[in-house]
């Protein structure tokens, strides 16, 4: 089923790479925002403290995993030395708590509860610098994803360049907001992960997958009843993976838009970036017709569970048309002066 493309020019496979490297650079944190993030951390660690000294603030999402816009919120959770917030009612009071200190900072603005959401989040927002903050409890889970993908980064510089691709792109078709029925960053970089474990020959192992030949360690780590672990040892993954594949970044991102077009099979396979082998829609009775993404950890989890079909077909044109639009060289670009500014 796929379609015959024209044959892509070499020149314009660099202009995208470059463009790919600008969206980068300017979306990219600045040295200030990541202060300005760091010390709203500090602050709000003083201030749950004076409530519950034993408890330690970690930050997560994009600000750590590299991914992160210099726009981006904060994604904050709260983890205390002891297991007693697992109970829902005691999470409830501590959250109860929490609101009622932030509310009387005269440091945080607009400080409201989300309760709907799949972790109960306290949301709210830096007064001064502007910056969204979400405060979860005792969200392991999420801490482990963000080192998951902050990993992949780390072994390729093109795969934050083709993240901030399609963050860009979907946030500026309107396509990635998972609280509007549509997608979250997570579940786009998860499907840009798997592209580049997918592609021959690919540009990222399985993580997951990976072990160290000569020690044989453990493939298993738990939390929270799922099996987080993941090989990690950065220096060592370079002389267990070559990455074979040299393609431009810009190459890359055709290549991506072309394989959630034309090549990945919606009806029968799951996006996962936990095993090499196809994982099958009817194995986990996962059976809606649009896109299903598993999490890496919560295996029970599908990213795409809330889009709508509807949500689904205008993600669909979003990424055709992008094909298009990518695939081919513009006619009217001046090659020797690449302007991204239209
Ligand atoms: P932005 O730059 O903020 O758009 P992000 O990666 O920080 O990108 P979010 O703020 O939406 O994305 O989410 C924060 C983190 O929460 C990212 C990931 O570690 C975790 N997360 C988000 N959505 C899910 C999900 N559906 N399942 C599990 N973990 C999730
Ligand atoms: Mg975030």
């Amino acid at each position: 089923n796929m379609i015959d493309l024209p044959v892509i020019d070499e020149q314009w496979i660099q202009i995208l790479s470059k463009i790919c490297r600008q969206i980068t650079d300017r979306s990219k944190p600045r040295p200030r925002d990541i202060e300005n993030r760091q010390q709203i951390l500090n602050q709000l660690e003083k201030q749950f403290q004076k409530d519950y000294p034993d408890c330690n603030l970690y930050a997560f999402g994009s600000f750590y995993n590299g991914f992160g816009f210099s726009q981006s919120d904060l994604d904050v959770c709260l983890v205390f030395k002891d297991e007693r917030e697992q109970n829902s009612d005691e999470v409830i009071r501590i959250m109860q708590r929490i609101l009622r200190a932030m509310k009387s900072s005269s440091t945080f603005d607009e400080v409201q509860p989300v309760l709907q959401a799949k972790v109960p989040i306290i949301r709210t927002r830096h007064r001064q610098w502007n910056i969204a903050i979400d405060i979860s409890l005792h969200n392991m889970l999420a801490i482990e994803n963000t080192r998951l993908l902050k990993k992949y980064t780390e072994i390729d510089t093109r795969v934050s360049e083709l993240g901030y691709m399609i963050k860009y792109l979907a946030k500026f078709c309107s396509i990635g907001d998972a609280s509007r029925g549509t997608l979250s960053s997570y579940a786009y970089i998860i499907m840009l992960i798997h592209f580049l474990q997918q592609i021959q020959p690919p540009v990222l192992p399985v993580l997951q997958q990976l072990n160290d030949p000569t020690k044989k360690t453990s493939m298993y780590k738990k939390c929270s009843k799922w099996n987080v672990y993941f090989y990690e040892d950065l220096p060592k993954i370079n002389d267990i993976w070559k990455g074979e594949n040299k393609l431009l970044t810009g190459a890359l991102w055709v290549e991506f838009l072309r394989f959630y077009t034309e090549q990945f099979n919606y009806e029968e396979h799951i996006v996962t970036i936990r095993q090499i082998e196809p994982l099958l829609k009817h194995e986990k009775g996962w059976l809606r017709q649009t896109i299903a993404i598993e999490d890496p950890f919560e295996l029970s989890h599908n990213l795409a569970g809330g889009l709508s079909p509807r949500n689904w077909i205008m993600i669909r044109r979003v990424l055709i048309r992008s094909r298009e639009q990518f695939g081919v060289k513009p006619e009217n670009i001046d090659i020797s002066n690449p302007d991204m500014s239209n």
